[in-house]
């Protein structure tokens, strides 16, 4: 399959950020486009491109639009979810550095299809950098009538916020996230009501990741069909694969849905010299991990689910036969008990004892009775959590031990790892 650059064409252009190059690019168009349309004609056009979210659960997002009610007197809110924090995902941050007017743009356009005149960015706030591109570009989408009263003489409003989060994993959760904005504490609420019927300030909002509102545009200038003769029936379209980890050129790989690791790892030079793929994971450490037996596995939501685990956040972490698993997940474990938000015992509790048990086994204490204890607690997590960080933790240990249950007895077995530690750079 080739390559499909729409997302990041120009991300190489020299100010690759600003409006000039934006406008060279076709910029805002969509929106002039869309503001001739009413509000049901954009929503249907996304619902019928099969868009489906890129945050991880893949939910049709002209669906989840389609969801707000359109009789009653609330107002309507679009978030977008740019709490890019999942261990290995790295892909809206760059999309929002490179061209923050593609999400401003892809913003505004869903604003108005909900019917929203009141929007916001809810950005991780470490990524100072990005914060400034993304509130210089708002700035700039004012300045040329694209915010604000009457946009375009339109007579439609819309005012974007960009607002930095303070640097929990737990609010790109979708309702902590809600929480977190109205200025409270962000841990996740009981769904249902789900967001579309009662999200920030109890009202109906829209709540879609970075990449889902970018890829609007330009469905809406290029067509349905355009953007359908990429990817498979169910999951169409084109994303953003990032590589990480044992490759030879780590990065965003833009591609249609349905692309294999195998075909992607050719983009890529292969694993680093004279190294083998040992494990990877399709979509972020939440998302079961896979083997060099899953490399023609198809990338996209039905056939990565077929296998057992999920496409997340196309988040392709890759590690080859020097990394030790048991240490892998042990960091990524350390990561879900640190980040846990306490609300539900089963995960503040059991990621607790996961870690424990993991650590111990990882310096080459333990017996069979842990690998028991491990599955045991994971299994009281996973789909018994209140939400799905619970699962994410759970899903590395379980699918680990299928596939490499005997590193762990070695081990116990050998009393301590079987690996060198200075011959894995992910282990540092
Ligand atoms: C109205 C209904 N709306 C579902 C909406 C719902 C949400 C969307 C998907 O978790 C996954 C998670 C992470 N009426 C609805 C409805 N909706 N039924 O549809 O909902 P859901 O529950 O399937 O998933 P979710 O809660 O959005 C997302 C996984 O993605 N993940 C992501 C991790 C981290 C990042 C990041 O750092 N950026 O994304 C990785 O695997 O574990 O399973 O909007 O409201 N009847
Ligand atoms: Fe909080 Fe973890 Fe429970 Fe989610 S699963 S509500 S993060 S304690």
């Amino acid at each position: 399959m080739p390559l499909t650059p729409v997302l990041s064409r120009y991300w190489d252009d020299p100010q690759s950020w600003t409006l000039d190059t934006y406008h060279r690019h076709d910029g805002y168009e969509a929106l002039r486009k869309a503001l001739k349309m009413q509000p049901d004609e954009v929503i249907d056009t996304i619902k019928d491109s099969g868009l489906r979210g890129r945050g991880g659960a893949g939910f049709p997002t002209g669906v989840k639009w389609g969801f707000i009610p359109q009789d009653d007197a609330k107002p309507h809110y679009l978030v977008v979810n740019a709490d890019e924090s999942e261990p290995g995902t790295c892909k809206d941050i760059p999309l929002m550095l490179a061209t923050p007017h593609a999400l401003v743009e892809g913003v505004i356009i869903a604003a108005y299809a909900i019917r929203s005149s009141h929007a916001f960015i809810y950005l991780r706030g470490e990524v100072v950098p990005v914060l400034r591109r993304l509130q210089a570009a708002v700035s700039e989408a004012h300045a040329a009538g694209y915010l604000g009263r009457n946009i375009l003489g339109s007579g439609y409003d819309l005012d974007l916020v960009v607002h930095a989060g303070a640097g929990a994993y737990i609010c790109g959760e979708e309702t902590a996230q809600l929480d977190s904005l109205e200025g409270r504490r962000g841990q996740p609420r009981l769904r249902p009501p789900f967001p579309a019927v009662a999200g920030l300030y109890a009202c109906p909002t829209v709540v879609n990741n970075v990449e889902s509102i970018a890829s609007v545009p330009p469905i809406l200038r290029n067509g349905i069909e355009w953007f359908r003769s990429m990817g498979t029936e169910k999951s169409p379209g084109f994303t953003l694969y990032s590589l990480s980890g044992h490759v030879t050129r780590p990065g965003q790989y833009e591609a249609p849905l349905g692309i294999t690791l195998r075909e992607l790892l050719e983009y890529a030079g292969g694993m680093r010299a004279g190294h083998q793929l040992k494990f990877w994971t399709p979509g972020g450490s939440s998302t079961p991990m896979f083997t060099d037996e899953h490399l023609d596995v198809p990338l996209d939501y039905e056939g990565v689910g077929a296998a057992g685990s999920m496409l997340g956040t196309k988040a392709l972490q890759l590690f080859d036969e020097t990394t030790c698993v048991v240490r892998a997940v042990l960091r990524w474990t350390e990561f879900y008990a640190h980040e846990s938000c306490g609300k539900c015992t089963p995960c503040r509790e059991g990621t607790y004892w996961l870690v424990q048990i993991l650590q111990r086994l990882e310096s080459g204490g333990g017996s069979e009775s842990d690998l028991e204890k491990l599955l045991d607690i994971s299994d009281s997590i996973l789909g018994k959590s209140f939400c799905a960080l619970g699962d994410g933790a759970a899903s590395p240990i379980m699918s680990s031990l299928k596939y490499f249950r005997d590193e762990y007895v070695a081990h116990f077995e050998q009393g301590g790892c079987p690996f060198d530690p200075h011959q894995s750079t992910l282990m540092a």
